[in-house]
């Protein structure tokens, strides 16, 4: 049960003055919003199934099927509320600071900044973005009566386990029970938090409301929200508001949409936005990063005992390895690997976290990350028991909100690429029974096309599931202890269908940086009204979460690879899972074989941890498949740094398993090989397109204009000489011009 605001905050009383600044910022949201009444969510389970059962009764919810679904529901949005909204994304800074020098819409389309935060939003008559007080203003104005007719629901949380040196608290309040439904999984909620705020723990108000008012005797939706997009806000601030400076620097104003990232504010509005700017502001720096964390156990074979005629193995080894990459890109499926079995000996893996990581600097110099939430929001379709067991598993454990997927009459739920064929009895995402079988015909070139069809007008491509982490067969024992991981590789990888090579290991901690930074990606449905494909910017798959100055953001990196100690750095890698030939089709097959990537990063990992440097590579080319021994092969020198060779990958070029895994060796490197007395050498480039992609790639980094760091710009130049010596054209054109210092 949730019982309503003065019981829970027992053995606190509603009306003693210790609750302190948790009343202040109740009382003030009250006064707002004018709720009928108030409730606190206290973090229990039972609340959670109350909840839910709640919004059954509501028909907000549909239960699923006890007996192969227990304790799992399905929500069906607003069909026009979907996805997050970025264009509707405000990063309202301290005045003064600014995103990019550029206001938004002067930006330059094609660099993709359409999506993305802005600084505030544009006022026609002003002819400029409203400042940050003024936004304040707006939203206070949305949210001025919004709850009239509704109940408030409070919700305390903690990002991170709430005893760990990473956690920082939030008090979400909302209007939408299915928003607590999910806060439950997402974020450490509880009355504990409740108390360590009255204790003086600061915590960052977040404000939510789908802004549906309800009118005495008005009948309430499923899905309430702004139908207009221009309605919804999803605004944070950085600055104290005036009003009540008490509250702290840092608060979150989300209004018209109920949908995940828009609503679900511990998630990408405190846990990257608003942590990424308290990340660089705080005396001790640190980074809140859009990374999954995945932890490796190597055991070495070590030969075969004597006697018992059975493997040794060597002691464990340790690792730990993030991935950044943009929405519905597959982290979820690399944070849940599976190991292909020939390396299942060895190798095992455990997830940490799927999405965000914060990450902090132990006594050694280590970066050491975390993962902030406790569930994780997965995008439904494409994750089957063939592309992702340990995701169905956590899944099957129960507990699931499943939000926009399709159900069968039975009960049973359905997304594109869960089983083969769609099943009979099928009900869409919107609630439209589908036609059994419509999709049939007697030509079967024709039916594919229509299957297709089908298939993909069952579920919303951005369709999620909200599931507890403790449920993932593989979940790492500490992963909820407040233990920091310390990182030994850090991989970032957008969707590339040309061009990027399958994965480079960057020379030094600085050139991966540039790498990261300028990371492109095709766009995906994870964002509402994206055009899929579009290739766009998004630096550290971050673009539409940095909650500071851009170029800030990148020095901030510098710096903090500086402060790391020289043994512990991680190395860089930018990886690209997603290459296709003329016909579409992938030429690596990803998912598990996406392990071989992890594999040759550990190694070279290790040979640093031993002091062994990784040159460039010894005699790894890409059509030898003899005795390289994986350990050995750092790879063969690129501009971009070090590519695998198919045998540092555990691929034999002339076995039809490998060819299946890796379709065109080419995707492994932006030049042909050369070598040179058997060590591989810069060769000539593959593609010409190179030139435009460096193009691009400088367009961005000078928008930054003054804030673009003279590491970054020497790391571009520098790539650029690179590109020249494997025989890019007209190099001079490409270099960034000293814009406010000299190089050294
Ligand atoms: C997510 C996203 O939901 O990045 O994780 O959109
Ligand atoms: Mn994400």
């Amino acid at each position: 049960m949730i019982p309503a605001l003065p019981k829970c905050m027992l053995p606190l009383t509603w009306d003693s003055p210790s609750l302190g600044l948790a009343k202040e910022f109740i009382e003030y949201a009250v006064s707002v919003c004018k709720p009928d009444e108030v409730m606190v969510f206290d973090g229990r389970r039972e609340s959670w199934i109350q909840s839910c059962e709640d919004l059954v009764k509501s028909g907000s919810f549909l239960k699923l099927n006890p007996y192969i679904w227990p304790n799992c529901y399905l929500s069906r949005s607003n069909p026009v509320d979907v996805a997050r909204s970025e264009d509707r994304t405000f990063m309202c800074l301290k005045d003064g600071e600014t995103l990019y020098r550029k206001p938004h819409n002067q930006i330059p389309p094609q660099l993709g900044f359409k999506w993305g935060c802005r600084a505030g939003e544009y006022d026609p008559e002003k002819k400029r973005e409203l400042s940050t007080e003024e936004m304040r203003q707006c939203l206070l104005k949305r949210f001025e009566g919004c709850m009239v007719g509704r109940t408030m629901y409070v919700i305390p949380f903690s990002m991170g386990p709430v005893s760990s040196e990473f956690a920082k608290l939030g008090i979400q309040i909302t209007d939408s029970l299915y928003v607590v439904a999910n806060m439950y999984t997402m974020t450490h909620t509880g009355m504990g938090i409740i108390s360590k705020i009255a204790e003086g723990s600061p915590f960052v108000p977040c404000w939510h409301s789908t802004g549906f008012p309800l009118e005495a005797g008005e009948k309430d939706v499923c899905w309430p929200c702004r139908l207009l997009p221009s309605d919804r806000y999803i605004a944070h601030f950085t600055q104290p508001d005036p009003a009540h400076p008490r509250l702290g620097e840092y608060s979150i104003m989300s209004y018209g949409s109920g949908y995940g990232g828009n609503a679900i504010l511990g998630k990408k509005c405190y846990a990257l936005r608003i942590a990424s700017n308290m990340a660089r502001r705080d005396k001790v720096k640190w980074m809140a990063e859009h990374m999954l964390i995945l932890h490796v156990t190597y055991t070495p074979c070590i030969g075969i005992d004597e006697v018992t005629k059975k493997k040794k193995y060597g002691p464990a080894e340790y690792f730990t390895v993030t991935g950044a990459f943009p929405s519905a890109c597959g982290k979820t499926n690399l944070a849940m690997l599976q190991v292909p079995k020939e390396f299942s000996d060895e190798w095992k893996v455990s997830c940490v976290g799927d999405d965000i990581a914060w990450i902090r600097f132990d006594s050694k110099g280590r970066m050491c990350a975390i993962n902030p939430e406790s569930g994780f929001f997965g995008v439904a379709p494409g994750t089957s028991d063939y592309t992702n067991r340990n995701a169905m598993e956590t899944l099957r454990g129960g507990n699931t909100i499943f939000t926009n997927v399709g159900v069968t009459v039975e009960g049973d739920v359905w997304w594109d690429g869960l089983t083969e064929d769609p099943p009979k009895g099928l009900v869409d995402w919107r609630g439209h029974r589908m036609q059994d079988d419509a999709w049939r015909d007697e030509d079967k070139e024709k039916e594919k096309m229509k299957k297709k069809q089908f298939i993909k007008s069952a579920a919303h491509p951005n369709s999620r599931y909200t599931t507890p982490c403790a449920q993932c067969p593989i979940i790492d024992p500490e992963w909820n202890t407040g233990k920091g991981f310390p990182i030994d590789v850090m991989l970032f990888g957008g969707r590339r269908s040309q061009l990027m090579p399958l994965a480079v290991r960057t020379r030094d901690w600085n050139q991966g940086v540039l790498a990261a930074a300028t990371l492109r990606s095709e766009g995906t449905a994870a964002v509402q009204d994206r055009v899929v494909g579009t290739l766009s910017f998004d630096p550290m798959a971050m673009r539409p979460f940095i909650g500071y100055n851009v170029g800030d953001y990148f020095n901030h990196w510098i710096e903090m690879g500086k402060m790391a100690s020289d043994q512990y750095r991680p190395d860089i890698y930018v990886v690209n899972w997603f290459r296709k030939d003329a016909e579409g089709r992938f030429l690596w097959e990803g998912f598990s074989e996406n392990f071989r990537i992890v594999r040759w990063a550990c190694l070279q990992a290790k040979e640093r941890r031993e002091g062994k440097e990784c040159a460039s590579s010894s005699s790894c080319t890409p059509s030898s498949s003899s005795s390289c021994a994986a350990s050995k092969c750092c790879g063969a020198e690129t501009p971009l740094g070090y590519a695998p060779s198919p045998c540092a990958l555990g691929l034999d070029l002339k076995s039809e398993e490998s060819k299946h895994v890796l379709k065109d060796p080419s995707i492994l490197s932006v030049c042909e090989c050369k070598c040179e007395d058997g060590k591989c050498v810069v060769g000539k480039l593959l593609d010409d397109g190179w030139f435009n992609e460096l193009k691009e790639r400088k367009a961005f980094l000078e928008l930054l204009e003054e804030d673009l760091g003279k590491e970054l710009k020497k790391e571009f130049n520098e790539l650029v000489d690179r590109f020249a010596s494997a025989g890019m054209k007209a190099p001079a054109e490409m270099k960034i011009e000293d814009l406010h210092f000299q190089l050294e």
